[in-house]
C-alpha cells in the first residue's frame, strides 16, 4: 500500500522551507502528503523583513474534523515550524485524533538555531514544544532546541561525544523512542547527525564534511528525508546517513552557486537520486 503523511507546516511562500521542503520531498520517494497549513508567510522570518503572515489556527481543527468524518488514516503525522501556543495545543489534539499503534508521530521542534531562540517566539515557547514532543515517536531538534527543551544553556562546540550521548538519552526520557540530533560535530573538518534508539539503546551518527555558514531551511530537508528514509523501512544508521547525505548535498550545490543563504538550498537537485536510494515500495497494511 501507499504510504501517507499529513504535514503540518506554514507555507511561507519564498525561501524553501516547511511545506515548499515537505511536499516535494515526501512526494519524490512515492509518499501520499497531505498538508494542513499553520499559516501562510510571503517569506520565512529568517532574515527577511517586513514579511506577510496570515495565521490559519482557526482552520486546523476544522480541516481535521472533516478528514475525521472521512475515516482517513495517516502513517505518520509530521509537525515542523509552529507559530503559536494555541497552534501547539491543536496539533496535539490532531495526534490524540489520528495516533495510532501503527503510525509514526514525527514532530520536528523548530524554534532556535545559533543558540537563540527564534525572535518570533516567547521565552516560554520551549515547555509547550517539549510537552508535544513528549507525544512524538521521533523527534529531530539541532543542538540549540535540545537545550531549550532540556532547559539548559546551550553549549558550543566541538563537542565529546559523551556529551551528545547524554543529551540523546535526556531527550529520549521526555518521550520519543528515536531522537535524530542535527548540528552535532565532534571537530573542524566534519558536521552531521547523531540518532539514538532508546528501545535498543542504540546510537550511531552519520557525518558530512563542514561547510562554514548559516544556510536557512536545512533542517526542514534534513527531517523531511529522515521521514522519507523511515517510512521506507530504513533502520536509525541508514536513515541519518541518507538524510545527512541529502542535506549536505544540498548545502554544496547552494554554497558552490553561491547562493543567498536566506533563500533555503538547492535540494531539488538531489530528488532524483533520493529517489533512487528509496524507491517506493508497497506494503502491505492500511486499505488503500
Ligand atoms: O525552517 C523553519 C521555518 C519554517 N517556517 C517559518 C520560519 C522558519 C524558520 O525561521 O520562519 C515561517
Amino acid at each position: 500500500m501507499q504510504k501517507r503523511v499529513a504535514a503540518i507546516h506554514d507555507i511561507s511562500c519564498f525561501g524553501r522551507c516547511s511545506l515548499t521542503v515537505a511536499l516535494p520531498v515526501l512526494s519524490a520517494v512515492g509518499i501520499e502528503t497531505a498538508v494542513v497549513p499553520t499559516a501562510i508567510l510571503s517569506t520565512h522570518t529568517g532574515g527577511f523583513t517586513d514579511y506577510t503572515f496570515r495565521d490559519l489556527t482557526d482552520d486546523i481543527l476544522p480541516i481535521a474534523e472533516h478528514w475525521k468524518s472521512l475515516d482517513l488514516g495517516f502513517d505518520a503525522m509530521y509537525t515542523g515550524y509552529l507559530g503559536s501556543f494555541q497552534q501547539l495545543e491543536i496539533v496535539s489534539k490532531l495526534f490524540d485524533m489520528f495516533g495510532d499503534e501503527g503510525n509514526l508521530i514525527f514532530v520536528d521542534p523548530v524554534m532556535a538555531d545559533n543558540g537563540k531562540l527564534y525572535a518570533s517566539f516567547a521565552s516560554d515557547f520551549p515547555k509547550g514544544m517539549a510537552a508535544l514532543c513528549a507525544k512524538a515517536d521521533v523527534i529531530v531538534p539541532n543542538l540549540t532546541e535540545a537545550a531549550f527543551l532540556l532547559g539548559e544553556p546551550f553549549r558550543e562546540g566541538p563537542y565529546a561525544e559523551a556529551y551528545i550521548e547524554d543529551i540523546l538519552k535526556r531527550l529520549g526520557d521526555l518521550g520519543p523512542s528515536r531522537v535524530f540530533l542535527t548540528g552535532v560535530y565532534y571537530n573542524d573538518a566534519e558536521l552531521g547527525a547523531a540518532a539514538y534508539d532508546k528501545s535498543t539503546g542504540a546510537i550511531t551518527q552519520a557525518m558530512a564534511p563542514r561547510i562554514p555558514g548559516y544556510y536557512h531551511g536545512t533542517g526542514d530537508v534534513f527531517g523531511s528525508a529522515l521521514l522519507a528514509a523511515l517510512l521506507n523501512g530504513c533502520g536509525l544508521q541508514e536513515s541519518a546517513r541518507i538524510a545527512v547525505d541529502f542535506t549536505s548535498g544540498a548545502i554544496r550545490r547552494s554554497r558552490d552557486a553561491g547562493t543567498d543563504i536566506r533563500f533555503g538550498v538547492n535540494f531539488e537537485y538531489g530528488l532524483g537520486e533520493l529517489a533512487r536510494l528509496l524507491p517506493p515500495q508497497h506494503f502491505p497494511g492500511k486499505k488503500e
